[in-house]
């Protein structure tokens, strides 16, 4: 199936996810875990929300389900809560380079625990010196033995940083050979020498800096092959980034709901305010363009679901198009809200802050920019692969022409 509309279970799913969030979710994120001691404006990890995701079986749901019911998942939840939404995000992309890459020993020590909401998890890729360019990070894995190393090091930007309970950990352990010399570790939060601090940002987030200090990891903490690290970090980024784009639809169409129910009951020039051009186009573009975005989203992750071929840069076009998207409907929300869009505490307050991460984190709109001009180019320097993939689509063609099918 290529065209987009969800199944009735689908459609089911998703209301349930809502509800659940409304109900369930919703009052532990408001009761919220903010100001870090010291730092007011920095949110801690919300422990309680982690184990409530847990109990709801949707953590589980996170490693058993495709990249369309993981973009379903989070699309539903950032309609009504977007906490609720990230926590289970985080939970995802800390755990999956365990799940797709662990031993049996390292899936069995840590899965069961992220599932259930017990223990956080954590994606620790971009350092001080290196965010976008991710082959130039640093932190030093430096040979201990045989088959032991030393990390020594920074990470920042790391979300549930410092309080996850683990962290896949991007190291160095080949110098000067940029992606090849990358391997990912599973780093459990108490190691001696591993240390972090919180950060504030603009829309609080348990996000901080990690401190590696001759922190030992041995061959039992590798995830995947040695030197092989960055291959499991731009896979996780693959599966995930489609469902950062599903994030963004799900705080679009929350901004596009308030929004259609605000200009049906707001009276102003002697009518309603959808009653002015002005302002019902700039909601039928809102609604056009979420549901372009959607439809792109959904599309990435199907094809990610199928395997196919190209779906680093039709993951990179969903994220890229989903949250500057989300950005434009949002921002337009706010002005026809007026200035009780900007009041403390509105919806529209917290998702005009909330939308602006996305924009940056797992992959800035240009890295996706750069990763889909790249997959187009590669389409035309015919390399082995390519002259592979011609082959197989000349040999249909053929086959077309003696059915005398015209090929596409
Ligand atoms: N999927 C699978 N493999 C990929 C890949 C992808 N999306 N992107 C790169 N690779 C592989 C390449 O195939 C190559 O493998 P080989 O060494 O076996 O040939 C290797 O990784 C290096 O690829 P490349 O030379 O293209 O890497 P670059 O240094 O040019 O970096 C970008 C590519 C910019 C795409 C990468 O650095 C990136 O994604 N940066 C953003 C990082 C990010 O998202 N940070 C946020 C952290 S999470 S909040």
């Amino acid at each position: 199936m290529t065209a987009f509309s969800l199944n009735p279970e689908q459609i089911t799913r998703c209301d349930r996810l809502r509800e659940q969030a409304a109900e369930r979710l919703r009052p532990l994120a408001e009761k919220g875990v903010t100001g870090a001691e010291g730092l007011p404006g920095a949110a801690r990890v919300n422990r309680p929300l982690v184990a409530a995701l847990g109990e709801l079986g949707l953590l589980e749901d996170l490693f058993t389900s495709g990249a369309l019911d993981l973009c379903l998942m989070r699309e539903s939840l950032a309609r009504v809560c977007t906490e609720a939404e990230t926590a289970l995000a985080l939970q995802g992309l800390g755990g999956h380079p365990v799940h797709a890459y662990g031993t049996p020993a390292q899936r069995g020590r840590w899965l069961p625990a992220v599932g259930a909401g017990r223990a956080v998890a954590a994606f620790a890729l971009s350092e001080p010196g290196a965010g976008s360019d991710a082959a130039a990070l640093a932190l030093s894995a430096a040979p201990d033995g045989p088959s032991a190393w030393r990390l020594t090091g920074e990470k920042s930007w790391i979300s549930n940083a410092p309080e996850a309970d683990f962290y896949t950990v991007f190291a160095r352990t080949s110098p000067d050979a940029g992606a090849r010399g990358v391997t990912a570790f599973l780093v459990p939060a108490d190691r001696a020498g591993l240390t972090g601090a919180p950060l504030a940002m603009l829309s609080p987030h348990p996000i901080g800096t990690l401190s590696f200090d001759g922190v030992r990891v041995g061959a039992d903490d590798v995830l995947g092959e040695v030197d092989r690290g960055f291959r499991v970090a731009m896979t996780t980024l693959n599966r995930f980034r489609p469902s950062v784009g599903a994030f963004a639809v799900g705080m679009a169409q929350a901004a596009l709901d308030a929004t259609l129910a605000h200009t049906a009951a707001r009276d102003a020039f002697g009518g309603k305010l959808k009653d002015l051009q002005a302002v019902s186009h700039q909601v039928a573009e809102m609604a056009t363009r979420t549901e372009a975005a959607r439809l792109l989203v959904y599309a990435a992750a199907a094809a990610y679901d199928r395997g196919e071929p190209d779906i680093a840069g039709r993951a990179a076009m969903a994220k890229l198009f989903a949250t500057e998207t989300a950005q434009f409907v949002v921002d337009t929300a706010v002005q026809l809200h007026g200035a009780r869009g900007l009041l403390h505490g509105h919806l529209l307050e917290h998702l005009y802050r909330e939308v602006r991460a996305p924009r940056i984190y797992e992959g800035a709109s240009e890295v996706q920019r750069t990763v889909i001009a790249k997959e187009l180019y590669k389409a035309q320097e015919p390399s082995a692969a390519r002259a592979k993939e011609l082959h197989q689509e000349n040999h249909e063609n053929q086959e077309n022409l003696e059915k005398g099918t015209p090929s596409a």
